[in-house]
Parts: C-alpha cells; structure tokens; sequence
C-alpha cells in the first residue's frame, strides 16, 4: 500500500520550534467535529506538527493562503493527499488538473476554459432554475423529507449527469466514486479502506464513461474530449480529464447544499432574511462553502527547502492545509461561526485560491443558488424533526441523514 502508515503505528516529534500536536484530523472523534481542534492548531502557531503523520499543518487565513498561492514550492503533481507520488505509486493515474504542476496543468486548465466559461453558465441557467422548482414544489408538498436522499442529493443526480452527458444506467455510481476519491486523500484509516472497497465497482463504471466517444454527442463530456482532442490528448488524456469532473463534480455540491439546508433550518432567522430577499440565494451559498466548507482539507509538497510563517519547511514535506479552518479563523472574520447570509463570505478558501481554484465553482454555485432560491420562494418553513447524521469522510464534510418539515409557502 501507498500511503502513510496506519494512525495507532507511528509517532514522530515536531522540528524544534514548532508546536507539536497529537490530534488525528482523520479519526472519527474529530471529523465528527473538527471545530475545536481547527481552533487549537490555529492558536498553537502560524504552522504546526502533527505527530502521528509527522505532517506540518497550517489552519490560519493568513497560512493557508500563502502556501495555496505559492504553487512553484508548494507543489501538487507530489499529490495533494497525505501520500508523497515522488515516493508512493498513486492508487490511480494522476489527474491532469488537481494533481499536476504548470506547465502541463496550465494547458489542462485552458482546455478545461474553452468549454466551462460564464457563457456555457448563463446558458444553463434557466433549466436548472425550472428544475430546482419542480424538485421543490414536490418535496415541500410531501412535507417529511429526507433533506439529503431527497434534495441534496437528487438535484444534483438529476442535472450534473444529464448535463455531461452520461448513462442513465449507473448513475448511482457517481457518489460512492467521489466518496472514494476524498477520502483516498487522507491516510490508510478504516473510512480509507472502506470507500476503496465499496468504490471499486464505481470506478469501473466511471472510467466505462470517461471514453472518447461514450458520452452523448453535444453534451459537456463529448466537449472535453473534442477540446483535449484538438490540442493532441491522447484517448487516454481526454478520458482523465473528464475523470476530474466525475470526481470532484457531484459529492461536493450534494454536501454544500446539504449543509446550506441544515444552516437554514438550524438558524430560522437567516431564513426568514432570504426569504425576504431570494437574490441573496446565491450569497446563502457561498457563506455555506465558507461556514461548513464540503472541502476541508488538502495538503501540498514541499518541492524545496522552503518557510512558512518564520518556521523552516524542509524539502519533500507534507503541509495540510485546513482549508475550513481558515474559513472561521477570527483573525480574518468577524463571528467566524455564526451563519449569516447577509456578510460578504467572499474571500473565503472553500473553493481553494490561485492555479488550482475550483474549476467547478461557477457551476456549483449555480446549482446551489437555483435549490436555495426555489427554497427561498416556495416553502414557508424548514424545520428539523430529528438528529442530523454526519456523512464522515477523510477530506470532505457533509450529512449522511437530515429529517425535515417543509411547509409549502
Ligand atoms: C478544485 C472545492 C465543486 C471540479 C477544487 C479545489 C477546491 C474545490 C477546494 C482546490 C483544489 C486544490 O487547490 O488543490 C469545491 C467545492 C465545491 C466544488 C467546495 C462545491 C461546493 C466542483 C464541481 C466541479 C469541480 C461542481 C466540476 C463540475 C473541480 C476541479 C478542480 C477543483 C476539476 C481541480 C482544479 C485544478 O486543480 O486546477 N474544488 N469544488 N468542483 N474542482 Fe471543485
Ligand atoms: C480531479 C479531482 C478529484 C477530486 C477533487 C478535485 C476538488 C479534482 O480528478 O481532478 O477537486
């Protein structure tokens, strides 16, 4: 196996000058609720130790920011899990984006641009606001529902495939894949070897999808072909670059929209205040990606000797970035965990920042302002009618289970 040894069998001691800390942002307790640990490394020091990786972490705004924008040191091609590529076979082919360095992802990137451009969002724009109202109106006449089977999860199911251009067979494929591309990021734990297990069906699907030539014609997926075509990507190039999109395209918008109707149905005021005002659907969401980041971790390589924050980074170390605890650093925002859909959430790194920003953020955003605008004028009162269910994952955050009452408005 490829990746770092399990938790309970390693332990290190942190570089003079740095604080070390034995807290496993990849255990169950934490994942379950990071928020305190996220403040404990914050407050420890501009970076931190944690022993048993023997990984340095940054969870400060100001941290996190720099070693994403610094992308000619902190390097991706090395993997942006806890597993070093220089030294570890990745458990799949790179992707061309995620995991690579300019030049090579500078082209991917422009590929990528031709087709997923404001044009292409602007043209989707009213189908996808028809649909969010049709799930809507069904839902809140159902009144019970499961916040995540029932919306979170089919609105997304319902457009992104269609959108690409895949199967209507084995679409039920597309979550247990993603699932298994997030938590493959962390270390060898048990969700680790879990989502392998369950995801190997799906990644054959998957790849069966990613063909030149399988998607349906005119759809987004035959486009990424015929652009990577066109600049001299080979069959199995164009196949990994439509691989990046049924990876990171469906898991993440289930989770941010997810959350956005626990926030919503947690903090009945802020509802009150969209619906008051449904142009701000599309702010709701983004302080959703700020306040309950569905991406909440990646990590970089030191590809040279390097510092952060005064404190030396030797060549060929991991660096964890807690991109949600950046997002609730109160040295950058005020009442960093109070959901306001009012504040500008801009600014936030829940989309990432520099090179390697969310190429998918455009058309998130779109899916989450269509749900929470529907939201905003169809039902009159979200109210939660039991415990919510976390949905544990070693990178991404986000509900297995939420029972609502939806009042129809
Ligand atoms: C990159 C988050 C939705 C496709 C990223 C990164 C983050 C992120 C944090 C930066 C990775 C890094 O710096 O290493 C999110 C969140 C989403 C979302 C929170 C939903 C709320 C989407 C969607 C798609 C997508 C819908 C595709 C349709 C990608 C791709 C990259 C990426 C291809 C790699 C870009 C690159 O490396 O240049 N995303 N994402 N994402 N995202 Fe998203
Ligand atoms: C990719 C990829 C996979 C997972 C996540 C992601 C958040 C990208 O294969 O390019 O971005």
């Amino acid at each position: 196996m490829s990746n770092a040894l399990p938790a309970e069998t390693t332990w290190t001691i942190a570089p003079e000058g740095v604080p070390g800390l034995d807290l496993d942002p990849f255990s169950d307790y934490f994942l379950t609720d990071p928020y305190l640990g996220h403040a404990a490394m914050r407050d420890a020091g501009p970076v931190v130790w944690l022993e048993r990786y023997g990984i340095y972490a940054v969870a400060r705004y100001k941290e996190v920011s720099e070693v994403l924008a610094n992308h000619a040191i902190f390097v991706s091609s090395r993997g942006v899990g806890i597993s070093d590529f220089a030294k570890n076979k990745p458990w799949r082919p790179p992707s061309l984006l995620l995991e690579a360095d300019p030049p090579e992802h500078t082209e991917a990137r422009a590929v990528v641009t031709r087709i997923m451009n404001p044009k292409l969002i602007r043209s989707l724009k009213e189908s996808f606001q028809a649909h969010a109202d049709t799930v809507v109106v069904e839902v809140a006449a159902r009144g019970h529902i499961d916040g995540v089977k029932d919306l979170a999860e089919r609105y997304p199911l319902e457009v992104f495939p269609d959108w690409v251009g895949l199967d209507k067979d084995g679409r039920e494929n597309l979550l247990p894949y993603g699932s298994m591309v997030f938590n493959t990021f962390g270390p060898i734990n048990r969700l680790y070897e879990e989502a392998l297990e369950k995801g190997s069906k799906a990644a054959v699907w998957i790849m069966e999808q990613c063909a030149p030539g399988r998607p349906a014609p005119g759809g987004f997926g035959a486009q990424v072909h015929a652009e990577a075509a066109a600049v001299g990507y080979t069959e199995d190039e164009q196949a990994r670059l439509l691989r990046s999109f049924l990876s990171a395209g469906v898991d993440t918008t289930v989770h941010g929209i997810g959350s956005a109707l626990h926030a919503l149905a947690a903090n009945p005021g802020q509802f009150e205040l969209l619906k008051a005002d449904p142009t701000r659907a599309r702010a709701t969401f983004e302080e959703t990606v700020r306040h309950a980041a569905p991406v909440q971790t990646f990590f970089r390589t030191a590809n040279e000797d390097t510092q952060i924050g005064g404190i030396s980074i030797p060549e060929g170390s991991k660096v964890l970035m807690f991109l949600a605890a950046a997002n609730r650093d109160p040295r950058e925002w005020e009442n960093p965990d109070d959901f306001e859909i009012m504040r500008r959430a801009n600014g936030h790194v829940g989309f990432g920042f520099g090179i390697h920003a969310c190429l998918g953020q455009m058309l998130a955003r779109l899916e989450g302002e269509c749900v929470l605008n529907s939201l905003a004028r169809l039902v009159d009162k979200i109210e939660m009618t039991g415990e919510a269910e976390i949905q544990l994952n070693n990178t991404l955050r986000g509900l297995e289970r939420l029972p609502l009452r939806l009042t129809p408005a």
